[in-house]
């Protein structure tokens, strides 16, 4: 019953910075996803009889894809596939299941924080053994395959059932339909000291979680009120949906406004947290405070020995390259490694398995640990919960005393969404060509001390990753980094990054744009931003 079937080759099927991210209806052409999914299988080696992990977000065409991956894999030799009840798995829980069953690899169906729709956001990524992203030698493996495919196979059958757990058996291969929830939570149990977070709770601590519709309703409900008695109703939005209820499912300021505006007024709760479609970004908000990333992975490394799962240290600490230097003074504290990585989870992978870093965090809203092998936004709000019930303070008293103790980087990012990309690539390049003149030069009253465009040369395989984004670093400390996100769908999306170094404690309550302004301005001198994209302000600043 394993049939091939003819195909024609797609140009576009590049992997970004996490996986193939398109708009349904170009997912939905023929052969499209399929093409992709062979060209994931072609791209590997020695998989027969192995098992498969794959589960998705629940957002539109989950479903349909999954039955496709599924049959695919029967076809092209694996011997087991796990998928989560309801074709959900968030992306954290799946790569614990991968790492957890030893599966030789997983395929997880996110488009991320990206809306879902019939007309809006899919994708799909390939996760390896380790339970981490496909490093780059896969993906240009992939795109190699998805350049010169001819056919793919898959194998006549009905569709499984997804909505019950069971066994099923589809030719050669067993189909486990699992609980998506199960594995995860017990691994949350294992690192974090739930009895004093339940004790905390239980003496009226009150905390506001924002699912926003999507992936991590039933694992925060499941944790947060059925095992930590946090009170019902602290889990909002908690059903998934295939539209994610027409909302952009991403924890940011602009997304998740009425938690902010909540958390910034009267009355408001202790600690206020969202995390995204799949599941793997946080949003940390304390009465009255708005955690950055960068500062959020900051504090949790500076605490985590406070959680059980770390209570012997950490090993060293990993950041992407434009995530604030936040994190660089807590690793010189406790005298253990930094690394500064390109953008994009993959690039972890790596330090975590050998052993060089525990904890690992983005500025775009991505916090993790060795635990498993993506970033993972509940895990963060419960490290946050379990530091919380640790210290017996409140998020506001706990940040402040990191920046009296470390100093403040006030940091902001701006974007601009649905750039043009000749105009976008226009930027970059004009930005690439003048960094041998930038040193020395100044602009108000700042003097760039160095100028480049952030290479990488990974300690572990040696491999080389160029062109990862413009650093302009000014005397003092402070500096603007530009680049193109790797995550859009349409168009090109402008990300400039903002960050000043305050050391001076007497001067960490200014507005954070205020206390960015010459760097923004800075940022438009050096970039010509206005001219060059006809934008006056950006979408979205965060
Ligand atoms: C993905 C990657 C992250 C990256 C983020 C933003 O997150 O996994 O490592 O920081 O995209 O990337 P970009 O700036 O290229 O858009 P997610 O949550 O979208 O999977």
């Amino acid at each position: 019953m394993i049939i091939t079937v003819p195909t024609k080759p797609y140009s576009d099927q590049k992997p970004g910075t996490s996986g193939l991210r398109k708009k349904v209806p170009h997912f939905q052409q023929e052969n499209y996803a399929e093409n992709f999914i062979q060209s994931i299988f072609d791209s590997l080696e020695d998989f027969k009889g192995k098992t498969l992990v794959i589960g998705g977000d629940g957002r539109f065409y989950n479903r349909e894809v999954i039955q496709k991956a599924i049959k695919m894999a029967a076809a092209n030799g694996f011997g087991r596939v796990l998928v989560g009840q309801g074709g959900i798995l968030s992306t954290p829980a799946a790569s614990n299941v991968i790492r957890k069953y030893k599966a030789f690899g997983g395929i997880i169906l996110s488009a991320s924080h990206n809306p879902g729709g019939p007309t809006e956001d899919f994708g799909i990524k390939y996760n390896i053994g380790n339970g981490g992203p496909a490093p780059e030698k896969i993906t240009d493996a992939i795109y190699a395959n998805s350049k010169t495919i001819t056919s793919y196979k898959t194998v006549d059958a009905p569709d499984i059932n997804l909505d019950q757990v069971g066994n099923f058996d589809l030719g050669e291969m067993h189909v486990d339909v699992i609980d998506p929830v199960a594995d995860y939570a017990a691994l949350m149990e294992q690192l974090f000291d739930f009895n004093a977070i339940r004790n905390m709770f239980s003496l009226g601590f009150r905390m506001v979680f924002d699912a926003m519709s999507a992936v991590t309703g039933p694992y925060a409900k499941e944790i947060l009120e059925n095992r930590l008695g946090a009170a019902e109703g602290t889990v909002r939005n908690f059903t998934p949906l295939p539209d994610f209820g027409g909302h952009h499912p991403d924890p940011n300021l602009v997304h998740a406004k009425e938690l902010y505006d909540e958390m910034m007024g009267h009355d408001a709760p202790d600690f206020g947290a969202a995390s995204d479609g799949d599941g793997d970004r946080n949003l940390i908000i304390g009465q009255g405070i708005f955690v950055t990333p960068s500062d959020s992975l900051a504090i949790l490394a500076a605490n985590a020995s406070l959680a059980p799962g770390y209570s012997n240290g950490i090993a060293g600490i990993a950041r992407s390259m434009p995530t604030s230097a936040a994190a660089d003074r807590v690793a010189e504290k406790l005298k253990i490694g930094i690394y500064e990585t390109p953008t994009g989870w993959k690039f972890f992978g790596n330090l975590l398995d050998a052993g060089k870093v525990t904890i690992c965090g983005e500025e775009s809203a991505g916090t993790g640990s060795s635990h498993v092998r993506e970033k993972d936004g509940l895990w963060a709000v419960l490290l946050w919960l379990n530091v919380l019930a640790a210290r017996g303070e409140s998020v506001q008293e706990i940040v402040r005393q990191h920046w009296a103790a470390f100093g403040r980087n006030y940091y902001s990012r701006h974007d601009y969404e649905e750039v043009d990309a000749d105009a976008a690539n226009g930027l970059m390049d004009a930005l690439r060509a003048s960094l041998p003149t930038l040193p020395g030069t100044k602009i108000g009253a700042l003097t760039v001390e160095k100028a480049d465009d952030f290479a990488y040369h990974d300690p572990v395989d040696h491999s080389e990753s160029r062109k990862q984004g413009v650093r302009v670093l000014f005397a003092g400390g402070s500096r603007v980094v530009f680049r193109l996100s790797g995550t859009g769908t349409s168009g090109a999306t402008l990300r400039v990054y903002i960050e000043r170094y305050e050391p001076d404690s007497s001067r960490h309550g200014i507005e954070t744009q205020e206390a960015l302004a010459d760097l923004i301005a800075a940022a438009e001198e050096l970039a010509q931003i206005r001219s060059r994209t006809g934008r006056d302000t950006p979408s979205v600043i965060t």
